[in-house]
């Protein structure tokens, strides 16, 4: 053999011999730690969620409520599917004639929920109407849709999807993702290169967005990775330019870019988030342990797991892969005559659009659709008794399911309390100059749905909470890390000034990136009866004319029923300034007027790009802050249904350019929360929660005050609690 075919033997034996030990310990890494059972928190496995080889990982799973969830039945028709349902369904699907030779990914198994009128002439002890699941599955490069019918076992529906966009990640499709780069040399040089252990490695799967041709036509992950070493907070610690895009159905390495070589990784120190890594004591006075007492127990009923009974209010509520929770047939109780009135028959997270706003190589991609690509209820881990909710909550599981079909539990991942917070539902005093002696004071106590979904780096935090006087206020918070850059700088005395760092020096070699988030609601309102109509009641200035007045100018509000829909895309504006309510032309209050909802922005912020912007095309809900469409089954998800690598072709966007009629017709209405977030040092190493909300309120639906009579706080009624360990 000659010297050079020898050496060119001894280079590749030399390279496998790489890839083989690189496999091997990463596998060896995920046997021998104590690993998350998949079989309970397989999502949670997956995602944009971490997936690392050693473990730093902390669960808690005390349960606060225990339910059987293998014996459970459906009591009423909006009850998600059951385990036995589930089970059902596969076994339906494994026998589907063009599953049977090869049955593909299940992304998407949960109820098709039945046609509204089923639903709403249903009465609690009628049977159920037809029980059928919706599935969206993916083999050989097509998304199926289908519907499975559990009374007849017949596949009742089976699409091929046409448009562009595929289904949500499955923890296989993640686990090829992240395990695809260890086989790839040029990957593991690039690691060592960069000063990293492999054992030191942790990896997320990124969405890659739609920037057109070039990517389309198959299923790919971007890979970006992140030093461990010394913190649980990796993500304060980017292996900086290094991005590694996989096939995920050739399970093969497509590209792998490495832009940052020279960009040290930020160190470890101070990135640690946990209690555990805490070693000063907070610099500030303490604060004595505090707690909301219920001595006679909370008083909401919860029936049949499912439906929710609270003072004047009734709702249904169920946990959701992709929405994280839908709250539906909401109906509160008129305080004159006691019957209970519909307001909204359906409300669910839609759609949450997070742009990242750095154009460069590593960053440009980053324009995530976190509901469609990674789901809010799948990244939703279980919920931390008595501090993501207080004590006397009501934890509410989710039966979710595998890419192989099997339903799995995600313990606790909604909770349900009484909030009191201090605040007054109504007062008044009078001056006992004008002889009366008049304090009259109502609290306010509130009741709270919540969850958390912990998608990747970022925490969501989604509140529904119903007040007594008929208010629905809507409540995102936002928490956990930001998504950082690795920067040569470590103060902001060596950054050129005319150099556009694309955000925040954050701490030593760490950049906090700009960008938003936008979430967008579904909310089909149905007040007092599905044919509603959308009235924009505008603000405008009056010229008194000369004489009339000592005034020059009032303001007036005048009503305009709005037609069709492209006169509902709402775009908010603080000096043209309107209303916007639901109102129900059919029902009159005592005095005439429509009884009605309006929708009460909070603080918010509206998309910036470029409307031709690939993101902005995908997430072309953000163009408007209100929409309002009439009801179509089939529009429930503002990104659209195939949200991963989707163009954006089938949109809230798209649909609401059709100017459909809306007046007097079943509508839906849909709200974008925005926040523009600039980082700042205070991000760091964890975000304090930032808040916005936006309220449902009703207005001329109650004849009066709904909460006139309530009681006050009487000294007497309340408890004198002593701490736990007094007692
Ligand atoms: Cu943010």
């Amino acid at each position: 053999m000659e010297v050079a075919s020898f050496q060119r033997l001894c280079y590749l034996l030399l390279i496998g011999l790489v890839i083989l030990v690189s496999i091997r310990s990463w596998f060896l890494h995920v046997e021998e730690t104590n690993f998350i059972d998949c079989s309970i928190y397989s999502p949670w496995c997956t995602f944009k969620n971490r997936f690392q080889a050693t473990s730093n990982i902390f669960l808690d799973t005390q349960r606060p409520t225990s339910r059987d969830h293998q014996t459970h039945h459906p009591h009423h028709p909006l009850d998600p599917l059951t385990i036995q349902e589930i089970n059902k369904a596969l076994s339906i699907l494994q026998s589907h004639p063009p599953f049977i030779s090869s049955f593909p990914a299940i992304h998407s198994l949960v109820l098709e929920e039945p046609h509204k009128p089923q639903v709403l002439n249903w009465k609690k002890g009628d049977p159920l109407p037809p029980r059928a699941a919706s599935v969206i599955a993916f083999s050989q490069g097509h998304s199926h849709i289908l519907s499975v019918d559990l009374n007849t076992a017949q596949v009742t529906l089976h699409e091929i999807n046409e448009g562009s966009g595929y289904p949500i990640l499955t923890r296989d499709d993640v686990a090829v993702a992240l395990s695809t780069p260890f086989a790839d040399a040029e990957f593991n040089r690039t690691i060592l290169a960069r000063g990293v252990e492999l054992a030191d490695l942790t990896c997320v799967p990124l969405a890659p967005g739609w920037y057109g041709a070039k990517e389309e036509g198959r299923r790919l992950v971007k890979v970006q990775c992140f030093s461990n070493r010394g913190t649980a907070n990796y993500y304060m610690r980017p292996i900086e330019g290094l991005t590694v895009t996989v096939d995920v159905d050739q399970k093969k390495v497509v590209h792998l870019s490495n832009t940052g070589s020279d960009i040290p990784i930020p160190k470890a120190q101070n990135t640690d988030y946990r209690q555990v890594a805490q070693n000063d004591p907070p610099q500030m006075l303490p604060i004595n342990p505090i707690s909301m007492e219920q001595p006679k127990g909370p008083s909401f009923q919860v029936e049949n797991g499912h439906l929710i009974k609270w003072a004047n209010w009734e709702f249904h509520l169920k946990p959701d892969p992709r929405a994280g929770v839908v709250v539906s047939r909401a109906m509160v109780r008129d305080s004159e005559t006691g019957r209970m009135r519909s307001v909204m028959y359906k409300g669910m997270a839609s759609e949450l659009f997070v742009p990242y706003m750095d154009p460069t190589e590593g960053w440009y991609f980053k324009t995530y659709l976190d509901a469609g690509e990674y789901g809010m209820g799948l990244t939703a881990l279980p919920l931390d008794p008595l501090n993501d909710c207080p004590r006397y909550s009501y934890y509410m599981d989710a039966v979710f399911v595998a890419a192989d079909g099997s339903p799995y539990v995600r313990p606790n991942m909604v909770c349900v309390f009484e909030r009191y917070a201090g605040e007054i539902g109504w007062r008044h005093a009078e001056s006992p100059i004008w002889g009366k002696k008049i304090r009259e004071v109502r609290p306010k106590v509130t009741l709270v749905v919540r969850m958390a979904a912990s998608v990747g780096n970022y925490d969501y935090i989604i509140d529904w909470e119903f007040q007594t006087d008929g208010l629905i206020r809507i409540k995102v918070g936002l928490s956990g890390m930001l998504l950082v850059k690795g920067t040569p700088y470590k103060n902001m005395n060596q950054v050129p000034k005319e150099e556009d760092m694309y955000g925040t020096l954050v701490s030593e070699n760490v950049i906090g990136v700009i960008h938003d988030h936008f979430i967008n609601f579904y909310l089909d309102m149905d007040i007092d009866d599905s044919n509603n109509s959308f009235v924009k009641v505008h603000l405008t200035k009056v010229d008194t004319s000369p004489g009339e007045s000592p005034r020059k100018s009032y303001m007036s509000a005048k009503r305009q029923v709005v037609k069709t829909e492209k006169d509902a895309q709402i775009k908010l504006k603080l000096y043209d300034p309107s209303e916007f309510h639901v109102i129900n032309p059919s029902r009159r209050s005592i005095v005439g007027n429509p009884s009605g909802y309006k929708v009460v922005p909070g603080g918010t912020a509206a998309s910036l790009l470029d409307h031709n912007d690939p993101p902005q095309l995908r997430s072309a809900f953000t163009n408007n802050q209100i929409w309002v469409t009439p009801y179509n089954r089939s529009e429930e998800w503002a990104g659209g249904l195939f949200a991963f690598q989707s163009k954006g072709e089938n949109t809230l966007g798209v649909w609401s350019d059709r100017d459909r009629p809306i007046e007097n017709k079943d509508i839906v209405l849909w709200y974008t929360m925005g926040f523009h977030h600039v980082p700042c040092q205070e991000d760091f190493p964890i975000m304090p929660t930032v808040i916005s909300s936006f309220d449902l309120k009703p207005v001329n639906f109650f004849d009066r005050n709904p909460i006139l009579r309530a009681s006050p706080n009487v000294e007497k009624d309340l408890p004198i609690c002593r701490p736990a360990s007094a007692a």
